[in-house]
């Protein structure tokens, strides 16, 4: 059986991760294939742990300690979840991985890029997503969702709005050949439409365009 898919969906607070994840999840059971959804940090016992510390707003943590608490969370969802469920064959779609480390720890905290691209690399042992989508919208149009949303303010929320503005940059600034942008400033379900054409275009096996 072939490895499945790796596709990740990234972007700032309140780009529409979940909301774009969700849909292509359900519209991907309706045709039958098997689907896994993980979201960072967490999904292991032990990432949900380092989840609930990296974003409690009473714990002031230093930027190494932040990356840190990332990298464990990763390194465990990516051993007992990711990784076996490529190989058993299953598309594996998670809101955010490790671009939100170069945006937030790089961009934001102002870590060193080649340091944390080796710690990186230790937490996932070198498994890449196959592509990554990066949902753009500008940081004010994702924080005014939220706030719409009525949802208390993290950690990492409640951060200064220089470091908000230093990760949309690095966001922006992403580039490469497994990186699609897509702006996302538009109703979900123009936004979905255009994702499922993005997607079709690249991986047709997996996302027909007259299906679903
Ligand atoms: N973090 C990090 O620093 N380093 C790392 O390596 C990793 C993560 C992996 C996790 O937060 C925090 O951890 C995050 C980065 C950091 N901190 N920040 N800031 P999270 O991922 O759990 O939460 P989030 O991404 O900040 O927020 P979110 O609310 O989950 O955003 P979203 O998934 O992009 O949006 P959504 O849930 O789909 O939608 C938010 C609201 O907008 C909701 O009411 C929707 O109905 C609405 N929505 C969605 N799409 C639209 C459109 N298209 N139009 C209008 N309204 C919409």
């Amino acid at each position: 059986m072939s490895r499945g898919l790796f596709l990740t969906v990234e972007g700032v607070e309140g780009a529409g991760k979940t909301t774009q994840v969700g849909r292509i999840a359900r519209r991907l059971r309706a045709l039958g294939r098997d689907v896994l959804v993980v979201r960072e940090p967490g999904g292991t016992p032990l990432a949900e742990q380092a989840r609930k510390l990296v974003l409690d707003p009473a714990l002031e943590l230093e930027p190494a300690a932040e990356l840190f608490l990332m990298l464990v969370a990763r390194a465990d969802l990516m051993h007992h979840v990711i990784r076996p469920a490529l190989e058993a064959g299953t598309a594996v779609i998670a809101d955010r991985f490790d671009l939100s480390t170069h945006a937030y720890q790089i961009g934001g905290r102002g870590l060193s890029e080649s340091d944390v691209v080796a710690a990186n690399r230790l937490a996932t042992g070198g498994l890449a997503p196959d592509l990554v989508v990066v949902l753009d919208v500008p940081p004010e149009v994702g924080r005014a969702r939220h706030a719409a949303a009525g949802k208390p303010k993290d950690r990492m929320e409640l951060a200064d709005e220089g470091f908000h503005r230093r990760v949309a940059e690095a966001f922006r600034a992403a580039t490469g050949p497994g990186i699609l942008h897509l702006p996302a400033d538009q109703p979900p379900e123009d936004v979905h439409v255009k994702l499922w054409t993005e997607l079709s275009r690249r991986f047709p096996a997996i996302f027909p365009q007259d299906a679903g």
